[in-house]
């Protein structure tokens, strides 16, 4: 197949989730066309992959540059030039609207043909900006528009389905991870966690882009509390504006020296599977790709029971859930795992073992094939 992908190609889920999903695809034999306003940072120049930039002109009379149209015109004519036999959107916020523009616009002169496109939901395109008042309409229209759509989790198929009110048959396809990537190399990890942790202390690790969904805050108050107890660091892998007031905050702890700030990371495994647990304190997460990434390097996740959070994360067998804000809780999970090695190890194999036998990428791309295959059968 000759596939179009479109994601926010910055930091976040929903692009990793997409660029790795067209690097699997690309392995597999399919011609895959990223189509962005910047290469996806996590994409590889690798057979198959073709990268097309979306050039947004800045005209001085435009305040707010029309991104989502210049998109729809890269898309068709990527589309056109390529032959492309569908488009996948990931997030629905504008990318939907712009294949839907693209769509119409292939349909249209002597050498029409319809351009299926397909969205996959990720979670705050629906939870929080497909909820404002603004974007609502459009993106409900848009969903219903698609010739195929997947949510994530069955949390976010249900609550797209309930709060939007939209017609359309949601697919759940999970997230993956690619396992062959994503694994805890003993040798790599002893010499990195020197780096971090010189004494032997206990690492810790958070990883996020810092919005205030994702609750820094909790995961200062819950390192302070280990740190009391437990000579420990914290890796926090990213950036966003949460920053500042977590590094306030663990100034005022008197914790900062053991806080390590990396800032934003391309490559997060090797630093990911140095540690022993990774804290996941978040608002809402329709999965928590994050967790899954530390599963499958064995590392115990310590999350809230939030969103699709409990379809990753088996409570007591693959890591712990609690409450949001109830950082004592997560806390006493840590300290527990932490003096307890053969716990915090078996469950680190647990974790391994759930992400290579639900979330592995080689697993859920083939979903994905399958999923396409029917849209282009219904589409012709
Ligand atoms: O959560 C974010 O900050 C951004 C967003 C994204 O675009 O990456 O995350 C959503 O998609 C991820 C990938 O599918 C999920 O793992 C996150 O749980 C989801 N975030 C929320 O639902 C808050």
């Amino acid at each position: 197949m000759k596939i179009g992908i479109t994601c926010y190609p910055t930091y976040g889920g929903s692009g990793v989730v997409a660029t790795e999903l067209g690097l699997e695809l690309a392995q597999r034999g399919h011609e895959i066309h990223f189509i962005s306003y910047a290469q996806p940072i996590r994409l590889r120049a690798e057979p198959n992959i073709h990268y097309h930039e979306v050039e947004v002109s800045r005209y001085p009379l435009f305040d707010y540059p029309p991104y989502d149209l210049a998109l729809a015109t890269r898309m068709a004519e990527v589309a056109q030039l390529y032959d492309l036999d569908l488009l996948h959107v990931h997030y629905a916020i504008p990318h939907s609207v712009s294949a839907l523009l693209a769509r119409q616009m292939m349909a249209v002169g002597p050498r029409g043909r319809r351009l299926p496109f397909v969205t996959t939901l990720h979670g705050t395109d629906i939870t929080l900006v497909g909820l404002d008042r603004s974007y609502l309409p459009i993106t409900r229209y848009s969903i219903e528009q698609s010739d195929g759509v997947t949510a994530i989790s069955n949390y976010l198929r249900d609550r797209t389905l309930r709060v939007f009110d939209v017609k359309n048959h949601i697919e759940v396809i999970y997230n993956s991870v690619n396992c062959d990537v994503y694994y805890r190399n003993p040798a790599a990890v002893s010499q990195t966690r020197a780096e971090y942790a010189p004494k032997g202390e206990r690492v810790l690790v958070h990883l996020s882009n810092f919005r205030p969904v994702k609750r820094l805050t909790d995961v200062i108050e819950i390192f302070d509390r280990v740190h009391k107890q437990i000579p420990s660091k914290l890796i926090l892998i990213g950036d966003g504006p949460d920053r500042s007031v977590a590094e306030w905050l663990a100034v005022q702890k008197g914790i900062h020296d053991d806080v390590l700030f990396l800032g934003k990371q391309d490559q997060i495994y090797d630093k990911l599977a140095v540690a022993d647990i990774m804290l996941m304190p978040s608002e809402l997460e329709s999965f928590g790709l994050a967790a899954l990434e530390a599963m499958a390097c064995e590392v115990v996740p310590i999350a809230t029971r939030a969103g699709g959070v409990p379809e990753v994360i088996e409570h007591g067998k693959t890591g712990y859930l609690a409450d949001v804000g109830d950082v004592e809780t997560m806390a006493r999970y840590a300290i527990e795992l932490l003096r307890n090695e053969a716990q915090l190890r078996e469950m680190g194999r647990q974790g391994r073992a759930a992400a290579q036998d639900r979330f592995c990428s080689t697993k859920i791309v083939k979903q994905y094939e399958d999923f396409y295959r029917r849209v282009l059968e219904r589409s012709a």
